[in-house]
């Protein structure tokens, strides 16, 4: 009978090891799945999350000197095109994404209506803004592909473009030679808010985005609403194609899949590749207020690498 018992406790103990064998297998590959599950999500910045964001408008930033040292990543006499993803929470103002002081251009939301500016883009004064406003109402908590483009169809004229989930939308031309007067000063670009030059009619520095930001992208030529279309639902992959990042063509790039932390990578291929940092609207450098509650799931896009 004892040997019997002894025999049941070591039927046991083997078959408590076996279970504890697998169950810490079945943890360990179930670990290794969730990792590389969450290596291809596609992650997005909650601007509406940071939380000075009543007070004062966060942004994504990104600074370097090489805005005024690479020709491949200057603006001005170039034609230019902005595009983003964005998912508004309300109807509500603030800045989406670009480039710009006195001089540049920028997606922005007024009203819960797109809206895409080009400051200081006519010669020979270099005073006059191109703005284009859309009657569209972005559905609230929908992502909404938005892209604007300045083009020079002629030594006499130029246009602004409107595109809403690849759809021309609206647009302006003005009837001279018109293109980015002068470079931007600022070496920043940014993401959710905007901070330097004056003030946008309708769309104060002071007004904080209440939405979702991704794949932000700034080119250095104005993209044709072919190729918006055509490269709007992916990633930028790793090739020179038309959409692909290793092109001079790409100003800046912003995928914001880092998910955790308060960096942003920078991706356009031929650029800096660098990472930079959210941090509330300010001008300080190197940022100093920064925010890591932002991440949340990205736009519904293909992911490339
Ligand atoms: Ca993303």
């Amino acid at each position: 009978m004892m040997y019997i018992n002894k025999m049941s406790k070591l039927v046991f103990l083997i078959a408590f090891i076996m279970l504890l064998t697998l169950y810490a297998c079945t943890v360990s590959q179930r670990g290794e799945v969730i990792t590389k599950q969450e290596a291809m999500v596609n992650f997005a910045v909650d601007f509406s999350a940071c939380p000075a964001q009543a007070t004062s408008p966060c942004n994504a930033i990104i600074a370097s000197d090489v805005f005024k040292t690479n020709p491949s990543k200057l603006m001005a006499g170039k034609e230019l095109t902005v595009e983003a993803w964005v998912k508004i929470h309300s109807t509500s103002t603030g800045a989406i994404f670009g480039r710009m002081d006195s001089a540049g251009i920028y997606l922005l939301v007024e009203s819960g209506k797109p809206k895409v500016v080009v400051r200081r883009a006519v010669k020979p004064t270099g005073t006059v803004d191109l703005i284009v406003s859309s009657p569209y109402s972005l559905l609230p908590d929908t992502w909404t592909h938005l892209a604007g483009v300045l083009s020079f169809p002629s030594t006499a004229t130029s246009t602004l473009d409107l595109y809403v989930d690849g759809q021309s939308e609206a647009n302006v031309s003005a009837a001279v030679a018109s293109t980015l007067y002068t470079e931007p000063g600022t070496t920043y670009m940014r993401a959710g808010a905007y901070a330097e030059g004056d003030d946008i009619t309708g769309v104060p520095k002071s007004s904080a985005l209440d939405g979702v930001v991704d794949e932000a992208r700034l080119w250095g030529v104005a993209r044709t609403q072919a190729e918006i279309q055509a490269c709007m639902g992916e990633e930028l992959g790793l090739n020179s194609g038309t959409c692909g990042r290793m092109t001079d063509d790409l100003i800046g790039y912003f995928r914001f899949n880092q998910a955790s932390g308060h960096s942003v990578r920078e991706w356009s291929g031929l650029g800096w590749g660098v990472v930079d940092y959210m941090d509330k609207n300010s001008s300080k450098t190197p940022p100093v207020e920064m925010w890591d509650t932002g991440w949340t799931a990205g736009a519904p896009i293909l992911v490339t690498d």
